[in-house]
């Protein structure tokens, strides 16, 4: 029988919340200690352990058909692999970032500077579209500390509060590209494992938009019915059920998360009571 072989981190940032999207599209893994490989019992998946800057090459090799792995690490490796699903997690910002006494007005300030980092290949292109001529010194770990010890005028690496850039005495002036985990895929899948992706992806985007989105109860006046319908137009449209107290009825529908305080101020103003908001667990739309 096919699987379709995911290549998740085996520790770090990525793995965790990886591990809880295939977790919640109800796909079960066996020998979740991460040794090398977990396979699942009912869904034709196995899961490979691997440090996140190997996943782009295995994808790209077809040793994994998929990967999950962060949008910068991808940018970095430039391999041949699809860029599938973004996944809305582990955002950050690839940053250049200077000592926090020296003056700036643009990037021409990194004329003639050497910038350490750990993503030569993502900084050189971002310096030959600027027409910068600044040094790139490659170094694998502590980007943030060079600058203090003398090894460099800049930095440029992820910034995600900018508290290690505080702490370092350095400040951010320049966001180069903004990255969050994604899933790539292989440019080589044959038929079968497109379709288990295509499943995959399926109960991945009912998970997201789950998460994207509230179910919303509450009680209206039904001279203001038609208002607040449109302002919580649902899925399809609400639901409306009269109450038991002439004038007034119950709607049920779907809010964006991103929308949900605006319109629970405009629906108030319109006469709602007893609004109860529900989170939703799957979502097929
Ligand atoms: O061992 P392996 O190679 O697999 O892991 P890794 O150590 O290379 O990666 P890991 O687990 O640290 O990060 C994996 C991915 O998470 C990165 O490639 C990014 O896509 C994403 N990500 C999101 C981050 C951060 N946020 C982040 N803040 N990766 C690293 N950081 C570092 C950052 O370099 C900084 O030094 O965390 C530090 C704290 O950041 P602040 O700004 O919050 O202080
Ligand atoms: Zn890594």
């Amino acid at each position: 029988m096919t699987n379709l072989k995911i290549a998740i981190q085996k520790s770090g940032r990525l793995s965790e919340k990886s591990l809880k999207i295939l977790a919640e599209c109800g796909i079960h893994l066996t020998n979740g200690n991460r040794r090398l490989v977990s396979l699942s019992q009912n869904f034709p998946v196995e899961v490979l352990y691997l440090r996140d800057d190997d996943i782009p090459q295995y994808v790209n090799d077809n040793v994994a058909d998929i990967g999950f792995v962060g949008e910068n690490v991808v940018e970095e490796k430039k391999r041949s692999v699809k860029v599938t699903e973004r996944l809305g997690f582990a955002k950050c910002s690839m940053s250049l970032a200077i000592p926090k006494s020296n003056d700036y007005h643009d990037n021409g300030f990194f004329n003639g500077k050497k910038i350490a980092t750990s993503y030569p290949r993502i900084l050189g292109a971002y310096l030959s579209e600027n027409n910068i001529d600044a040094e790139i010194h490659e170094i694998s770990g502590s980007v943030e500390i060079a600058p203090g010890i003398g090894l460099a005028d800049a930095i440029f690496d992820i910034v995600s509060s900018g508290s290690t850039l505080i702490s370092n005495g350095l400040k951010e002036v320049e966001v180069v590209m903004r990255s969050e985990a994604v899933i790539i895929e292989s440019p080589r899948l044959n038929e079968e494992k497109r379709k288990i992706l295509d499943d995959l992806l399926f109960r991945i985007r009912a998970v997201k938009a789950s998460k994207n989105n509230k179910y919303i109860l509450l009680n209206a006046p039904n001279k203001n019915l038609d208002e607040i319908v449109r302002l919580i137009p649902g899925m399809k449209s609400p639901t409306i059920m009269p109450l038991a107290q002439e004038g007034w009825s119950s709607v049920h529908s779907v809010v964006k998360e991103n929308d949900f305080w605006d319109i629970i101020d405009k629906i108030r103003a319109l006469g709602a009571q007893g609004i109860l908001v529900i989170p939703i667990e799957k979502m097929i739309v």
